[in-house]
Parts: C-alpha cells; structure tokens; sequence
C-alpha cells in the first residue's frame, strides 16, 4: 500500500514554480510540510473542511497558476457538498488529490466512511467531475503524476494510502494571519 509521505514527495517533486499547493488540517499539513518549507504552500491547520473551498477560491482568482489540494478523506468528507460546486465551476487549474486512509488518523484512527461502502471517486463523477481517478500502487501513481504536472484539466484522485504513526512536520506558522500574509504576499508576487 502507497505510504503518504513519499506519496507526496513524489507528487511534488519537480513542481513548476506556478504549483501552488493547499493542504487540509493535520496528517495532510503535516505531509506538505515534510516537503520542505515553501512560501507557494497553504497549510490548514484546525479548521477542517475548508481546504477544498479555499483551493477552488485560489483557483478563481489566480487562473494561470496551478493549484492543487492535498487532503484527507475525512477533511474532504467534513464538506462533500464543495464537490459538486468545484465540478459546476470547472476550473482547468486545480487538482483535488485525497490521501485516503479510511480513518481520522489524526484524532485516533476512527474509521471513516471510506472504510465502509463510500467511494470518493464516484462521489466526484456523481458530483460532475470529468477526469477522476483512483490510485492504489505506483504505476498509478505515476500516472497521477502525469497528470498533476500537465496542469490542463481539473482532476479529482482519491489516493489509498496505508494507516501510518509518523512524527509531526509542523508549518512555517500556526497563525493564521501571518500564514496567509505569507502567501499572499508570494501569490501576488507571482502574478503574470
Ligand atoms: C470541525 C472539526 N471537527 C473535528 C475536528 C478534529 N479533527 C482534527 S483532524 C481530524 C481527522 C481528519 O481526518 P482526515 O482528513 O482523514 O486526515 P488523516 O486521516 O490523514 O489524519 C479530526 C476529526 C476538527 N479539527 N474540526
Ligand atoms: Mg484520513
């Protein structure tokens, strides 16, 4: 089973200087920034829920940068109906990636609906996501990858990943203001 640290290294490396990347509360916050600080990241930190819609916002307001979403499944469940308003909107620059574990590891490891009958994947295409994908093992993986970095078409993936203990990579900052001073200030710098 892929592991989610060198997932998403691996998803990342190399990225454009025009990748900007958002990550959702915990685990994947903690993953992003094993990567490395780098002020084109957005981490959440406790607010669960809105990373997506704060993705699709970016994505608006900056159309010829790249921005992609690394979250769980349940920050991504927290606020499904965002789904079906990214589909709506269609933007070609934004990626939504889920690390799917089946569980809020971050609070314990409680099962979440993904452990049961949910699928993520046929939630997007239900919601009106064109290009969706699944990804279980490295060549799909490689794939994703692909895909990520031609940056031509909104794609949703739901990656399986294993249920892991890792040590905690915290942000640049845990507050708020000076995070998204921080980004601001490099989302602009970086307009065309
Ligand atoms: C509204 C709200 N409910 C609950 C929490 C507590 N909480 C923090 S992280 C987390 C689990 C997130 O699960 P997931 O997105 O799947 O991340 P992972 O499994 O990768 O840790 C929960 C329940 C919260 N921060 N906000
Ligand atoms: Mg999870």
């Amino acid at each position: 089973m892929l592991k989610r640290r060198p997932t998403v290294e691996f998803l990342l490396a190399g990225r454009s200087q025009n990748l900007f990347a958002v990550s959702g509360l915990g685990s994947s916050t903690w993953d992003l920034s094993a990567t490395g600080d780098d002020r084109r990241n957005f981490c959440f930190n406790g607010v669960m829920g809105q990373a997506a819609p704060f993705a699709l916002g970016l994505a608006i307001a900056q159309p010829t940068k790249q921005v992609v979403l690394i979250t769980g499944d349940g920050e991504i469940l927290m606020s499904l109906g965002i789904l079906a308003t990214i589909a709506n909107v269609a933007p070609k620059n934004l990626c939504l990636l889920v690390l799917d574990n089946e569980s809020y590891s971050e609070t314990g490891g409680q099962p979440s609906a993904t452990a049961g009958p949910t699928n993520l994947e046929l939630i997007a295409k239900g919601c009106g996501f064109a290009n969706t994908s699944t990804v279980h093992n490295d060549s799909e993986l490689a794939a994703l990858r692909k895909t990520l970095h031609a940056a031509d078409e909104l794609h949703f993936s739901n990656i399986k990943i294993a249920t892991e203990e890792l040590p905690l990579i915290f942000p640049h900052s845990f507050d708020g203001v000076t995070a998204i001073n921080r980004f601001r200030d490099v989302a602009i710098a970086c307009s065309d």
